[in-house]
């Protein structure tokens, strides 16, 4: 594509962007296939590719060590004032930040080809998608775009005829001088790298990473920091959510969206082959929703990506079959191991170890060696449409209705298996409240619990106490046609440290008690804490475990609960005037029942 234009507002944005970032020249993407192949080759010519014999049309990327998760303490959200961004997020002042940033805007790009990513979020066209810009100077996040978004010279089309458009600035901050030798993996040190979003203009600004949520910025910056932000200014809702579709022996649909902090397992959930008979469950989205109140009052939701980034370690034929299924081909996999017969291997792929590989930093490896082969946060990009569970309304414009919520993390205690909320603003303040062992999808430290309210902690583009009171508006707005809310924790351990639950497949059990919640079928218990199964009504038929792993799965330690109480305390505090006072009374509720 030549340097044709486009609209006016995109030709004077990419030519402020040449002149600070002095690229060698410009290149406008079409989204074509002839595109990718041909950049894919000369990445694998440069080296920076290596072509996976093994498995037809892909490819292995290995990362700089220090470039491997997001980098949620460089990633700001700048707004005019500072309690605009809250307590959760890093905030500069957007005038000083910009500043900063030009500096190393200025020139970064020398050497290198500058590549404009015209694409959609959301089905092309669709009223509830969202058109963006990506400019950036990776090769690599041009393909994985290709792949997570919809990227189409249709949508110049679009902007020619006026559409709006977010820009997303990205650059990996690594000129080349003259004769200068590329790195594999160039980006620039972590002091350098801003992964900034200014939500009031709706623009993006990424420099110094070409990793995941950190370069592609369909994802994470625009599909929830930016989109959150307009969602509480239009009246939708943009989720760190997995969307799903579970149909019962007699055909009724249930849909589900699930919010859990990265690397918890939403894409293991939201392709899950139920282990109950007669359960079909089929997959939406594994990351981000989109919803909207449709004209029948209830909330409608779409997966606005094209495809799945998905953590590769864990991922087996015996925990997500469906995900091995789905990238058998035409993928992009970062920072896995390779087989010496040219195909990626990473911790938990199969029972057997392979004797030999090539680590993810380069170097041999074998079972003796003390590092992973892979890194934790190895990950592998591929269209959705691949997934042989993907659900025909995957990319129906009007979205599907959800019925279901479910919160959740990693708690290798206190929480139980499962618990529904008393009504929505109980539901609320699970939400609220809901905190996770951190992983390593962010560099830092593994293991710690944190309060990850939504699973949005690093994703919500304004204040999280603001973002509570936009929940609570929704649930007034949508009064009975609300969805039921739930929580789950498919982590808990035994006080030898090992895994209560089965999790995968069995989840279904689970599934399938909420949706018979929702029939009227099934009881529930009135705890402390919420709504827990009556003793029978978890469907167990044919699962092979301990009733007293069960009772323990179940268990309401009081104490325990009682002893989380001043976390909840001090995070409520964080928010100050802004916390609704309908959260503050919940908690003084749990207090009371707890006693
Ligand atoms: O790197 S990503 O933000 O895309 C993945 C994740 O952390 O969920
Ligand atoms: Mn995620």
């Amino acid at each position: 594509m030549g340097g044709a234009a486009k609209n006016e507002k995109l030709n004077k944005w990419i030519e402020e962007i040449a002149d600070m970032c002095r690229p060698d020249g410009i290149y406008w993407c079409d989204g074509t296939k002839e595109e990718y192949d041909r950049m894919m080759a000369k990445m694998v010519e440069t080296g920076s590719a290596t072509v996976l014999e093994k498995r037809p049309n892909s490819f292995l990327f290995r990362t700089d060590p220090s470039d491997v998760a997001r980098v949620e303490d460089r990633t700001f959200i700048s707004t005019s004032s500072k309690d605009d961004a809250g307590p959760t997020n890093n905030w500069l002042d957007p005038v000083d930040l910009k500043n900063t940033m030009r500096g190393l805007y200025q020139g970064c790009m020398k050497g290198r080809t500058m590549y404009v990513i015209p694409f959609s979020m959301g089905p092309i066209g669709s009223p509830i998608s969202k058109i963006g810009v990506e400019v950036t100077d990776s090769p690599y996040v041009v393909c994985n775009m290709h792949m997570m978004t919809r990227v189409s010279a249709r949508i110049y089309e679009m902007l020619s005829a006026g559409e709006e458009f977010i820009p997303c600035l990205h650059s990996i901050g690594a000129p080349l001088a003259a004769g200068q030798k590329d790195a594999l993996w160039p980006c620039a040190p972590i002091e350098n790298k801003y992964i900034s979003h200014f939500p009031e203009e709706n623009l993006i600004w990424s420099y110094g990473s070409g990793y995941g949520g950190n370069a592609l910025l369909g994802k994470k910056c625009l599909a929830l920091r930016i989109a959150s932000a307009m969602a509480r200014r239009e009246g939708w809702m943009a989720e760190h959510m997995l969307i799903l579709r579970l149909t019962n022996p007699q055909g009724r649909q249930y849909h589900i969206a699930a919010a859990f902090p990265s690397a918890c397992g939403k894409t293991n959930l939201a392709m899950m082959r139920p282990t109950i008979p007669g359960w079909k469950c089929e997959c939406i989205g594994d990351d981000i929703a989109w919803m909207k109140i449709g004209p029948d009052g209830r909330l409608h939701a779409i997966n606005p990506e094209n495809g799945f980034f998905g953590v590769a370690p864990g991922t087996s034929y015996g925990t997500n079959p469906m995900a091995m299924d789905t990238v058998r081909e035409n993928v992009i996999f970062t920072n896995c191991a390779l087989t010496d017969d040219g195909d990626v291997w990473w911790e938990g792929m199969t029972d057997e170890v392979p004797g030999h590989l090539i680590d993810w930093k380069g170097r041999d490896w074998t079972p003796d060696s003390r590092e992973e082969a892979a890194h934790p946060n190895a990950r592998f990009t591929v269209l959705a449409s691949q997934c042989p569970v993907i659900c025909k309304d995957w990319e129906n414009p009007a979205g599907v209705p959800i019925d279901i919520f479910i919160f959740g993390g990693r708690r290798s205690s206190v929480v139980p298996l499962v618990y529904e909320a008393f009504n929505w603003e109980h539901g609320v303040f699970l939400g609220a409240t809901a905190a996770s062992e951190t992983t390593s999808a962010n560099i830092g430290a593994v293991g710690n619990l944190r309060r990850d309210p939504f699973a949005m902690k690093p994703f919500c583009g304004y204040q999280m106490g603001d973002y509570f009171r936009h929940w609570l508006d929704m649930g007034d707005t949508l009064g009975d046609k609300a969805p039921r809310i739930f929580y789950v924790n498919w982590f808990r351990k035994s006080p030898e440290g090992m895994f209560l639950w089965p999790g995968f497949s069995d989840n279904s059990r689970v599934l399938k008690w909420m949706c018979e919640r929702i029939e009227g079928k099934v009881g529930a218990r009135k705890t402390e804490i919420g709504l827990l199964p009556n003793d029978g009504d978890l469907d167990l038929s044919g699962l092979d475990i301990a009733p007293e792993n069960m009772n323990e799965l179940m268990r309401i330690d009081s104490g325990a609960w009682r002893a989380e109480l001043p976390d909840i305390e001090r995070h409520f505090a964080e928010f100050g005037a802004r916390l609704p006072a309908k959260l503050k009374k919940q908690l003084q509720e749990l207090k009371k029942r707890l006693g």
